[in-house]
């Protein structure tokens, strides 16, 4: 069935019937939270964690999930990444360096991630075994080992198509020994029980997983069976659920991080950069747990809420954007077919290539949000939006996003 767009008014009625969002304070982990108190009171809030502002830095992952797994009340101050924006003058005279994350505790600054989770073990107890005990060491060095080969295999041009297979058997090497530390354990968790290792093996598979299967046409999760039981067991965890991101995200936030990623050209690779640019991003290996009821209705009701920026920052112009994307959200919505203005096609794209996950909403709604804008963008036209900038991301600086 064809419909005109819904009004705003209208859109937000049924997302506001459909969606509850967490309690940001004392619900589920979220990315948008400021404070979380788990509970207890705001008097017992000794740590600031200073993380960015988008959820890109794999470092910042890596505090989020240890405080919201203990538990500890914090309060959350976001922070420009050189790669979309300028630093806060604020933040560099607490951090000369501009890196992240950093906390404060007990109004003391500490850096660099392994440095914060000493201090932080110090001040609240491990998260099962501490960061120095001989369980966790050795796998501490695995993952480094890991993160070295990948970067060896993803970041450089390889000069001849046998160098490339080199760093490719040399990434995969050390795969099998992380799928031997996995077995080494009757769960899917590399110790006995969930803990610091996890932790700190999270953020850069999580990136790993979504890098190789783009640039080079590997998947890390679907060709490793014990990897693939600690992503689900992962993913029952609603901690990691709130911090997680999906695959389109990564695959842009990644290059300006790590000075460029390099794809492969094979045919497998191809197709699955289609898959992740293009869509449908159903059935990507970025998330396997099942879709939540209310998906589509969070990607409304998260949309709705911002939607004033989202339109302003388009290049297409208000009056085409505004009508283009109730049209796209009384698809996803309502399963009508909503026809948008002629010529909106690449302003769609434009926001189906910078919907970010977890900054903007929960990975789910994020398919579903990418799903609408790309069906109501086919409808009238194949134009792209302005390509993803591959040096930098500064069409991602929140200064754009300050309410006016
Ligand atoms: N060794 C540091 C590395 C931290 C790091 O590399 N942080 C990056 C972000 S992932 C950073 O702050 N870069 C400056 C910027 O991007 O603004 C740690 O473990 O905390």
């Amino acid at each position: 069935m064809t419909t005109t767009p819904l009004s705003w008014q209208e859109l937000s009625d049924l997302a506001t019937a459909q969606f509850t969002p967490a309690d940001p304070i004392n619900g589920a982990t979220n990315a948008q939270s400021r404070l979380r108190l788990f509970g207890q009171p705001e008097s017992d809030v000794r740590v600031t964690l200073y993380r960015d502002n988008h959820a890109w830095c794999p470092y910042c992952q890596k505090i989020w999930l240890w405080l919201e797994e203990k538990q500890i009340p914090y309060r959350i101050e976001k922070v420009t990444m050189f790669c979309y924006g300028e630093k806060e003058s604020w933040y560099k005279r607490k951090v000369p360096s501009g890196m992240l994350p950093a906390i404060e505790l007990d109004g003391k600054i500490v850096t660099e991630s392994d440095d914060i989770l000493l201090a932080l073990e110090r001040a609240f107890g491990v998260l099962s075994l501490g960061m120095k005990d001989p369980a966790v060491l050795p796998l501490r060095q695995l993952e480094r080992l890991l993160f070295r080969a990948w970067c060896n295999w993803l970041c450089r041009p390889s000069r001849s198509v046998r160098e490339e297979q080199q760093n490719r058997h040399q990434f995969i090497e050390v795969v099998a020994m992380v799928e031997t530390a996995l077995a080494k354990t009757p769960g899917a968790y590399f110790l006995e029980q969930f803990g610091t290792a996890d932790v700190i093996f999270t953020p850069y598979v999580e990136r790993m997983n979504a890098s190789l299967y783009y640039y080079k046409g590997y998947s890390l999760r679907e060709e490793n069976p014990r990897l693939a039981d600690w992503f689900d067991a992962m993913e029952s965890r609603p901690t990691y659920r709130g911090t997680q991101s999906d695959f389109h995200t990564h695959v842009h936030d990644l290059p300006p991080q790590m000075g460029g990623c390099w794809e492969n050209g094979e045919p497998q690779m191809l197709v699955n950069k289609s898959q992740v640019d293009n869509g449908p991003w159903a059935g990507l290996p970025d998330a396997t747990f099942p879709e939540p009821e209310n998906a589509g209705a969070e990607a409304l009701y998260r949309t709705i809420k911002h939607h004033d920026h989202i339109i302003r920052v388009n290049p297409g112009g208000n009056k085409l954007v505004d009508e283009a994307l109730r049209s796209a959200l009384t698809n996803m919505i309502a399963g009508t077919t909503c026809i948008p203005p002629r010529g909106s096609d690449a302003a769609l794209r434009y926001l189906r290539d910078r919907i970010n996950v977890p900054r903007d909403m929960s990975i789910y709604a994020a398919k579903r949000l990418r799903m609408a804008l790309e069906t109501t963008a086919a409808l009238v036209g194949d134009a792209q939006g302005d390509p993803i900038p591959f040096n930098h991301r500064r069409d991602q600086n929140p200064v754009s996003f300050a309410s006016s």
